[in-house]
Order: C-alpha cells, then sequence, then structure tokens
C-alpha cells in the first residue's frame, strides 16, 4: 500500500513544533493551515484548528495557565488521511498518525493494547513510513490492579507481544515513548515516524527499559530512552519520559524535590550521551527544547515548577500536565524535545 505522499521536489522537508496558544493558532505567523502535521491539545476544551483530522486531544489537565497545543509544522503542504482506527498526516518525509481506542470491556486491555500496536506497527510497515522516532501512550487508570496485575503491566505485555511478533530484534530500534495514565477512559496512542531511521540512545546510568527484570512486571516496557532524529533537514533530540530512577530501581520514594532532581540528573547522562554519540550538545543556548513534566498530584505542581525554573530557567518552555505515572512511586516523569 503507498500512502500518498508529496513527491520530492525538494529535498527541504523538515519539521518543526512548538507550544501555542489558542490565539495564535489562527495568526499565519505562527500557523499555515496547510503545514500542520498534527496540533496536539493539552487540556481545555477542543478547539477548532484548520483541518480537524490533525487536531489530537489528550486527555489530561494542564496545570498551567492556559490551554496550549504543540503544533508540528512541515516545512512543505502535507497530506491527511485514514486507514482503519488510524488519522494520519504526512510531507513525504515525516508521518505523524494517532489511533484512539474505547475501552468497552477494561478486563481486556492487554488484548486492545496488542491489538492498537499491531495496527500500528503493520500500519507504519506498509506505508513509506516504517520508522517511528517517537510515540505517546496514555491509558485510564494506569496502577489500578486488574485480574491480578497493574494496568500498565497489561499494556507492556499487549504491546510487546505486538513487537516480537513483528520484529524479533525490535529492541534495538524502538522509539523514545511515554506512557502515561490519565484521568479519562479510553487508549490513546500517537507516533511521530520517518522514512530514516532514527538513532535510539541508551541511559548509561539506567538499565535498558526493555531489560528491566521481571519485578517490574512480566513484559518489559518497549521503549529507548531517547533518540535522535536526523531525517530530512532535521536535526532533533527526542528524550523519551524519564523519571527518578536509577539502574532499574526508584530512588527517592516519597520526595518529589529529590525525584525531580534525579530526573534531572538522567536528562544531563542523556546530553552527554548524545554530545559523545554525534558530537552535537543539545544543552547549548541556540537549541530550542520544549518540556513536557507530568505531575501525579496536583498539590506539588508549585513546588514542582519552582525547582525546574530555577535549573532549566524561568523562560523555558514548559508544559505541566496532571497525569499518573507508571511505577506507583514515581511523582514526576519529564521529557523532552531539542531542536537544532
Ligand atoms: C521508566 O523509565 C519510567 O512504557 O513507554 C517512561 C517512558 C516510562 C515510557 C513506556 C515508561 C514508558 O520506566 C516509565
Amino acid at each position: 500500500m503507498t500512502i500518498p505522499h508529496l513527491k520530492p521536489q525538494t529535498r527541504q522537508r523538515s519539521i518543526d513544533v512548538a507550544y501555542l496558544r489558542v490565539a495564535q493558532l489562527g495568526d499565519p505567523n505562527y500557523v499555515d493551515p496547510k503545514r500542520v502535521l498534527a496540533a496536539v491539545q493539552y487540556g481545555g476544551d477542543v478547539v477548532p484548528v484548520s483541518d480537524d483530522s490533525s487536531l489530537i486531544h489528550v486527555p489530561l489537565q494542564n496545570l498551567g495557565q492556559e490551554t496550549l497545543l504543540e503544533v508540528w509544522q512541515s516545512s512543505i503542504p502535507v497530506e491527511h488521511g485514514q486507514l482503519g482506527d488510524i488519522h494520519y498526516c504526512c510531507n513525504g518525509e515525516f508521518l505523524f498518525a494517532a489511533i484512539r481506542c474505547e475501552e468497552p470491556d477494561p478486563l481486556k486491555l492487554e488484548a486492545l493494547c496488542y491489538d492498537a500496536y499491531q495496527e500500528i506497527l503493520r500500519f507504519s510497515r506498509q506505508t513509506d513510513y516504517p520508522h517511528i522516532l517517537r510515540l505517546w501512550n496514555y491509558l485510564a487508570d494506569i496502577n489500578k490492579a486488574q485480574d491480578g496485575l497493574e494496568r500498565y503491566r497489561s499494556f507492556c505485555k499487549g504491546r510487546y507481544q505486538a513487537f516480537t511478533e513483528l520484529d524479533p530484534g525490535f529492541e534495538q530500534s524502538l522509539p523514545a515513548a511515554s506512557a502515561v495514565g490519565a484521568h479519562q477512559p479510553g487508549l490513546c496512542i500517537y507516533f511521530l515516524a520517518a522514512r530514516e531511521p532514527g538513532l535510539p540512545l541508551a541511559n548509561p546510568r539506567q538499565v535498558n527499559a526493555y531489560q528491566y527484570p521481571e519485578q517490574y512486571g512480566p513484559r518489559s516496557p518497549s521503549f529507548s530512552r531517547a533518540l535522535i532524529n536526523t531525517s530530512g533537514d532535521n536535526l532533533q533530540f527526542y528524550i523519551a519520559g524519564t523519571a527518578s530512577i536509577v539502574g532499574h530501581e526508584t530512588l527517592h520514594q516519597g520526595d518529589v524535590c529529590e525525584q525531580t532532581l534525579e530526573t534531572l540528573r538522567n536528562f544531563r547522562a542523556l546530553h552527554e550521551h548524545a554530545r559523545d554519540s554525534i558530537n552535537t550538545d543539545f544543552e547549548n543556548d541556540s537549541t530550542q527544547i520544549l518540556y513536557k513534566v507530568f505531575i501525579r498530584h496536583t498539590q506539588d505542581f508549585p513546588i514542582v515548577q519552582q525547582i525546574l525554573s530555577g535549573q532549566l530557567g524561568s523562560d523555558a518552555n514548559v508544559l505541566y500536565l496532571h497525569a499518573d505515572i507508571c511505577r506507583s512511586d514515581l511523582l514526576v516523569e519529564i521529557e523532552a524535545i531539542y531542536l537544532v
């Protein structure tokens, strides 16, 4: 199957991403509706974008002042489409796609996740964009036990099964991912894929998630700690959802301040690793960085915000969301996108 894509006229096919306010959406200085790959909305009522098929509404409360959208734009016009349950948008080099599933029977979460991942992986295999670079997962009641297993662990089982059936060597090319708990029902997954593979990075301070020991669940989480995207004209660095985990253990249980600081130490380890791998320092002044912070308890928001504005600067682009984290002893998780 060939998904319609724009024939290469030019090699300048890059993507850009920014956090925008609702008022900026209609402003041509910020948004060209023909070039929107995805508009991911956090919180608030659903706002209409140029073309509704590129809007992804994430079921999490935004703890900050106002509704923000994470708008992914292409340097050239995009094409939209739908295949099965997957809505996508592509520009010849990159594809952004989303799948949202109801959860009619909560006892069948593992099967639901397996089916969703099978559909995603088959889809990306069959299109011109076989390499998934970055992927986000939102599911309800992530820490709740069901049938004797925490729902996050059932999710990991279904995801693993889909990956391993399609490619036994999948662990070497996993996307950077986030998986957090929403306070609304259903499963929501969206991802960025490309024609060319990215470069996944491990975190030297952490055991690879896909190699976690069995105490964290019957199947390990299938994601890479970070990934460098050099497709098209881009140099972007994606840090997966990162928490206060060193080796494979949670550190600083019950202490949100220390968990935040430990998470930033993990960020630093990834920066150093990226710098050594491709000779690029993503922490330099000209890099644009978008952070996303998932906070389990709303009352921790002010203190986490205070720590992060001290550590990252008060003008950093940080989106704060109320979400459950996939281990019940984790209070905070942070991810980031670096645009060079
Ligand atoms: C961790 O390091 C924290 O299951 O896709 C972070 C990012 C976490 C992605 C996933 C889980 C996932 O294990 C949790």
